[in-house]
């Protein structure tokens, strides 16, 4: 239909809301301050963007709002990461150029999802 997430970009993968800390930057710590980050995974390229409030996946369009950042996933590492963090359910994802990052959910099978399709991603990327 003219309105699924898909028909929006042929490379709009998953769209969603994480919570989100930076840990890193350029391989320096960075002291945590987690925030519930609207995430996109678009290309080769995980999107986060800003109070994502009302949004909802079926309901975000590309061009609404402004990134608050992004992040290269060529040569990204990904690795479960409850260890970092007394929450539950984190994973953390490390860029090539040293940029760390915590994502977090509640929901169990939210985050496993997230984990497995970033990883596809990454995979496809180094097959490249
Ligand atoms: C940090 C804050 C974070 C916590 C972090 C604390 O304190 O409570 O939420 O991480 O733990 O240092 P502050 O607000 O004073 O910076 P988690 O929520 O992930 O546990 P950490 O230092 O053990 O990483």
């Amino acid at each position: 239909s003219p309105d699924s997430t898909d028909s929006l970009s042929p490379e709009l993968e998953k769209a969603g809301l994480l919570n989100k800390t930076k840990i890193a930057e350029g391989g320096r710590k960075l002291r945590k301050n987690w925030n519930p980050s609207w995430v996109v995974l678009v290309g080769n390229s995980l999107v986060f963007f800003k109070d994502p409030k009302s949004q909802t996946p079926s309901s975000w369009k590309p061009g609404n709002s402004r990134p608050e950042s992004s992040v290269d996933l060529r040569g990204a590492q990904l690795q479960w990461a409850d260890a970092l963090s007394s929450r539950k359910n984190v994973f953390k994802l490390r860029t090539i150029t040293g940029n760390e990052f915590l994502l977090q959910s509640d929901t169990e099978s939210l985050i496993k999802e997230w984990y497995g399709t970033i990883q596809s991603v990454i995979n496809r990327l180094d097959r490249e």
